[in-house]
Parts: C-alpha cells; structure tokens; sequence
C-alpha cells in the first residue's frame, strides 16, 4: 500500500484526486483513523500532539463493482465492490484558539486548505479534555468539542476576512463586483469556494450595502460558510463510550459510531493472512491460526461490528464523498462490446466525478487532449451514442471517441 501511495504521488492525478481531511482535538484517533483506511505506518499514542507534521495518503471509497452488472471478470475489485482511490490528510490536533496560534495553531488549518471535505473526528467517549489530556471517561462532553472546532474555522476565516475588509468592501461597491466571488478570493487560500460563500449568504439577511455590514455580521456570515462545508461526524471510541454520547450524537450531528481502533486491528490481521475482511462489511472470517489473547481481541471487534454495521471507518469515508460530496463513479473504456482499454483490461479504471458532470467532463478527467477533440460518447450498456452534454449517472461505463492527433 505504501508503494501505492508513492506511485500516485508521482503522478499528475495526485492533485486532481478528491480529498478529505481528518480534523479534530488532540488524541481524538485521527491518526488511527489514517493509518486503518491507508495503512501508512503513523505515530499513534495515547497524549496530545502526537502527529506534529501533516501525512497525506491514499484511501477508497467502497462502491458496488459494475462488473456483476455486466457479467463479465474485472479482476479489479474485491468480491464485486470497487475501491476508488482518494486523497486523506491526518493533520496535528486542533485546539481552542488555534486561530489565534495556539498549539500547533494556523498550520493545521493551512494543512487541510486543500480538503473537499472533513472527516472530523471526536472522542464520544469524553475521555480526553479539550486539549486532549486523559481524563475520565465521560467526563467531557464531546458535542463541545463539535461546536469548538466549528467556531475555530469561523474564526480563521474571520481572521482573513477583517485582515482587509474596508479595502475590500470599497472595492465591491466602485466596481459592483458580485460579493461571493470578491470573498471567495479572500479566501481562496482556506479552500472555501465562492458557491459556499453563496450559498452562506442566501441564509443570512445581510444589507446589500457591504460597507454597511457590522464585524458581527462578518462573523456571522463566517459561522455559515463553516456549516456549508460538507463534514461528516465520526464518533470514535465508541466501544468505551457512554451510550447517551453516542445516542446524542447520532440523533444531533448525524454521526456515524466509529471504533477506528477495530479497523486498524482488521486490516492488519487481514496483511497477516489470519482473517479475511473486506474494509466496510460488517463482519469477518478467521482463516488463520490464532492465540487466545487475538482471539478475544477480534470476538470484541465482532461484537462491536455487529452493533453498529461495522467499524464506521468505510461508512465515514462514502458517505463523506457519495452522500455530501455528491459525487458519482463512472468507468471509461475504449472497447464498448468488451469494457476494456486497448490492451484488453476489463473496467480498468473507475472515476469519481460531480454528480452532473457531462461526457466531455469525463473526456477532459481522461486527458486534456481527448476533452478538446472530444466527438461524442457511447454508452457501452446500451451502444447508444452520446452528446458533450449528456449527464452521467452513477455505474455508466463510457467510451469516449474524439480525433486522433
Ligand atoms: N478505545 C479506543 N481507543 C482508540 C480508538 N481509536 C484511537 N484510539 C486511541 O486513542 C489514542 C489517540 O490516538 P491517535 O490516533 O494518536 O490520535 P490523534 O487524534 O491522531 O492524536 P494527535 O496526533 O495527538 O492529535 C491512542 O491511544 C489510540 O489507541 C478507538 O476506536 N477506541
Ligand atoms: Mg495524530
């Protein structure tokens, strides 16, 4: 898997890849988190700052295999589920008033400017304070540590946005300038898009007079452009976590319980040949010779799987990028009637793109030089021929005809 990871890293994909970021305080699990879903080798351990530098790496996004649709051997999924390669980042712990340089401060939050998504990670078991020191369990509440880390990131691009604001502000107003794209290019550089500056200021009733709005007003505006950012709540240490955390948890932040400990356990019994699991079912097979101490370890992880559906680390990654990121795969193919690439590979590659993305989005993903000289597509079930404009859906298995250079 490592050499994966560095495969990737050469090639120009790496910085088109959808990518999420794992945030939260100090020794929530990020870094377990990472190390189960790419297994690159990371410092864990049980006190603050343990991960100082940000690791980037490669994890999947589990989808039904469009091989089984189709009846033919792809030979590229695991008992017809299809891992897709994305891009995860485990960053340093965040903790209050980072914005202002504590802890690690700003870096953690440069450190994740490149994130489609989050994955923010939480101790439900309120075992850890705020900075991440032990404590009892359930003595911290973990829905504080939700509404910290949100008003953290405001803070950060309040920050941004007070840096220049009267400058700004003039600006829109001499040049009638449209005010989510002059925001969004304050904050650019914190990875916020000018459709989530948007979509903010279409909750707020804010003057249409820029000059006129208050620093309570900014702030406000920065709290909304927070909640459009897609997040998904993963509720770990859900094995020693009081019920009602998790309970709360669910019912309020729609978190997904989540025991990133057990994952880690799995895959690594999985590479010693003793079990057999594939990463986001919810049970296993013991295939291997196991010692009485492993096997009470992994009758506990079952226990745990059977509870929750699993050990919520696959459950967090799809549905950060299928149900928030709203994204779609799609198979490219250059033979429609066998599914394969010239050199006769079946289903050779699967690609995430925007639910709404059109063929020639698809053509350009593939390469610059097949979206310019795009012709039409085929829809390999069907062999119907397909326009620039037509819309994919989600499993299409699409070949691309453009001129040949
Ligand atoms: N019980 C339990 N403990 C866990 C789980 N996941 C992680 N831990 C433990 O939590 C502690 C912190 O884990 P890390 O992964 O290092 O946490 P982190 O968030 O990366 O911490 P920093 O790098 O310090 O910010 C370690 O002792 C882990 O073994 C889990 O699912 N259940
Ligand atoms: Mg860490």
């Amino acid at each position: 898997m490592e050499r994966e990871n560095e495969e990737i890293g050469k090639n120009t994909g790496w910085d088109k890849m959808v990518s999420i970021g794992l945030a939260g305080k100090p020794n929530c699990g990020k870094s377990t988190f990472f190390k189960a879903s790419t297994m690159v080798d990371v410092p864990i351990a049980n006190y603050p700052f343990t991960t100082i530098d940000a690791h980037n790496g490669v994890t999947h996004v589990r989808v039904p295999c469009v091989c089984r649709e189709l009846k033919v051997e792809c030979g590229k999924c695991v008992k017809n589920w299809r891992f897709v390669p994305i891009k995860i980042i485990d960053v340093a712990g965040l903790v209050p008033d980072a914005h202002k340089g504590k802890g690690l401060g700003n870096e953690f939050l440069d450190n994740l400017r490149q994130a489609n998504g989050f994955i923010h990670v939480v101790d439900a078991s309120g075992g850890t304070d705020s900075e991440g020191n032990p404590v009892n369990i359930g003595e911290h509440d973990p829905v504080e540590d939700i509404l910290f880390l949100e008003k953290e990131f405001a803070m950060w691009y309040f920050g941004i946005l007070t840096r220049n604001w009267g400058r700004v502000a003039k600006r829109i107003n001499l040049e009638r300038l449209e005010v989510h794209e002059a925001l969004a290019s304050q904050l650019h550089g914190a990875g916020v898009t000018a459709e989530e500056i948007r979509r903010a200021l279409e909750t707020l009733k804010l003057d249409k007079n820029v000059e006129k709005w208050s620093e309570d007003d900014l702030k406000d505006l920065c709290m909304k452009i927070v909640e459009m950012k897609p997040r998904v709540i993963s509720a770990n240490k859900a094995d020693v976590a009081p019920e009602e955390n998790i309970k709360r948890l669910v019912r309020e932040f729609d978190a997904i319980p989540t025991m990133a400990e057990a994952e880690l356990v799995l895959r690594m019994a999985q590479e010693k040949g003793l079990i057999e699991y594939i990463p986001g079912d919810d049970d296993f097979e013991i295939v291997g010779k196991l010692n009485k101490a492993q096997e009470k370890a992994l009758e506990k992880i079952r226990s745990f799987m059977k509870k929750f559906n699993g050990t919520g680390v696959q459950q967090c990654i799809n549905k950060l990028v299928l149900d928030l990121l709203e994204m779609i795969v799609v198979y490219p193919v250059e033979d429609e009637n066998k599914f394969t690439d010239s050199e006769g590979n079946v289903l050779p590659d699967a690609y995430l793109m925007n639910r709404g993305s059109t063929a020639r989005d698809l053509a350009y993903e593939i390469h610059t030089d097949i979206g310019e000289s795009f012709l039409y597509a085929v829809d390999a079930k069907t062999k119907r021929r397909l326009g620039e404009k037509y819309e994919l859906s989600d499993g299409d298995v699409i070949k691309i005809v453009f001129v040949k250079k």
